[in-house]
């Protein structure tokens, strides 16, 4: 049964009842552009409504990549208005999955940097494949920019401050066996075997009754939200202040051009 079949997303059930899957589909890489943000909210809020379903499985549809994190280009050379519809739009994919009543479970088999990474920190457990390919990290410096505090709070509440400390300021992308060491993912296992492990994992998740499992995950989870939601405006300004500076524009502009160059 397919439950939305966008462009940029695929939600689909599985056999298996009460689980989805939602696959990042957003070519070469799976940018979080603002198109797939928008959409992945709306997935995501139907699934949540429909009460058929109690946990949902992400993925990626891109060979060797989760989520290249947030779109560059949704960050360079647009105006601030545009910054700010983009912001708002990231802050809400956060907020949503944050605090999802369902079971999120990460299941990781390529590259997860910066706001792939992010993604991923939302869910309840991470299942990352066993390639050295696959770094996963908040590498927000390498780029000369700050992950915000949220993105901070959410890596704090995963793998703790100092370890958080080190990791955010060096920008940090560990190869799995360094990531499971820090507690950024929860398992690492052979390629072939992510999805079926991101299965067996949710069954576990799933004996437990929906009402006390998801009590306590606000109850763990809420203050880190509340955080944001008391300053979310100035979030947004801050941000369009910041992305706007020359000086970050012109930074962002030569990550773009080294990635583009890094092939020819
Ligand atoms: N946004 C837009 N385009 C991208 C992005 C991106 N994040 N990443 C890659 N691309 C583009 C490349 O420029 C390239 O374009 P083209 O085909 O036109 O040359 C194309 O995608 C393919 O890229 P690669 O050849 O690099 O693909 P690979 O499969 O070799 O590598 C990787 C995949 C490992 C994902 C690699 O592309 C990569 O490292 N990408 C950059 C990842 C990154 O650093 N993302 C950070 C984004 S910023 C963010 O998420 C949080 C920001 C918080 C904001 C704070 C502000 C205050």
């Amino acid at each position: 049964m397919a439950l939305a079949s966008g462009m940029r997303l695929s939600a689909r059930a599985l056999l298996r009842p009460w689980v989805a899957v939602m696959k990042f589909k957003n070519p070469p890489v799976n940018s979080l552009s603002l198109e797939l943000l928008t959409e992945f909210v709306i997935s995501l809020e139907k699934l949540e409504n429909d009460k058929t379903f109690r946990g949902v499985i992400l993925s990626s549809d891109c060979p060797g990549v989760f989520s290249a994190g947030l779109d560059l280009t949704e960050m360079c050379g647009r105006n601030p208005a545009h910054y700010a519809e983009y912001w708002k739009a990231v802050q809400e994919l956060w907020l949503r999955l944050y605090l999802s009543n369902l079971v999120l479970i990460a299941a990781i088999s390529g590259a997860c940097p910066a706001g792939g990474c992010l993604i991923s920190l939302t869910c309840d457990y991470r299942v990352l494949a066993d390639n050295p390919k696959c770094l996963i990290g908040l590498n927000e410096t390498l780029l000369g920019i700050i992950a915000p505090f949220w993105f901070r709070d959410t890596l704090v509440n995963t793998i703790g401050h100092r370890a958080a400390e080190r990791a955010l300021q060096l920008g940090l992308l560990f190869p799995p066996a360094e990531a499971l060491q820090v507690g950024m993912v929860d398992q690492v296992v052979p390629e072939d075997q992510v999805q079926s492990t991101a299965l067996s994992v949710m069954a576990q998740w799933m004996a437990i009754p929906d009402h006390a499992r998801q009590l306590t995950k606000n109850m763990m989870r809420k203050p880190t939200v509340d955080r944001l939601l008391k300053q979310r405006d100035a979030d947004i300004q801050n941000f369009v202040s910041f992305i706007s500076r020359d000086s970050i524009q012109k930074s962002l502009q030569m990550y773009l051009e080294k990635l583009k160059q890094k092939k020819g």
